[in-house]
């Protein structure tokens, strides 16, 4: 049955739902919605009123996580390491890409440079933990897993943050740079996006008012 993805342009948890479909090569469909006018049917069918929902028939699956191991236990072979302990730590990172997702937040809708100069420090110790796991060049070493996907989204936009106003985020960390790298060029990771992505993300950045909008500010 095709699945079908519920998905807002910019959210980087849809994203990596996506990127699981094209590595895999599924078929499926997706609907784009405004998710601050989400329309009735979407709030009847989305418990948290987030996206990404993925609809299976009649089926409705949500959060992130889950959605993608859904989607690499119906679509073998698994992306995930075989080893089960292995298997639980990458599941345990994966949540920990949570936690960095919120000082991604926190940095790109910071009002005052006090709470950017905050979201940043989180950012930096986060990522500095994150870069003592790395196996190279993917997470786990040569083959892209489930992991890399959970974070792709992440890396993309810090890339963007990077080129736009350079904040040396990688620097003195040892495999972070070459794994971005490697799951950047993904052609999975760069399809996983609309053409206008980088464009309507800054816009989306700079369109509010405070230190981030003005950091970031494509005009
Ligand atoms: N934990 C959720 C987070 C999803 C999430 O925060 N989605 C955002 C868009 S990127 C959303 O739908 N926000 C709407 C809201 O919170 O009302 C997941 O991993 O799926």
């Amino acid at each position: 049955m095709k699945p079908q993805l519920i998905s807002f342009k910019l959210c980087p948890f849809v994203q990596r739902s996506v990127i699981v479909l094209q590595e895999k090569g599924v078929d499926y469909d997706i609907e784009y919605i405004d998710i601050n006018n989400p329309p009735d049917w979407f709030k009847a069918i989305s418990p948290l009123g987030k996206v990404p929902v993925l609809r299976v028939g009649e089926a409705v699956v949500f959060e992130s996580a889950v959605i993608m191991e859904y989607l690499d236990e119906v679509n073998p072979p698994s992306l995930h390491p075989a080893e089960p302990l292995r298997k639980a730590q990458n599941r345990a990172w994966m949540e920990f890409a949570s936690s960095l997702f919120m000082s991604l937040h926190g940095l790109v809708s910071a009002e005052h440079e006090a709470d950017y100069q905050a979201a940043e420090s989180a950012l930096r110790g986060k990522l500095a933990q994150l870069d003592a796991q790395l196996s190279g060049p993917y997470f786990n070493g040569e083959d892209f897993n489930l992991i890399d996907a959970a974070y792709a989204p992440l890396l993309m936009r810090l890339a963007l943050l990077e080129e736009w106003a350079p904040m040396g985020l990688y620097d003195g960390l040892s495999k972070l740079p070459a794994w971005s790298a490697a799951v950047l060029a993904r052609p999975a990771v760069q399809d996983s996006v609309i053409p206008e992505f980088a464009e309507l993300y800054r816009r989306f950045i700079g369109n509010r008012d405070g230190y981030a909008a003005e950091r970031f500010d494509p005009l």
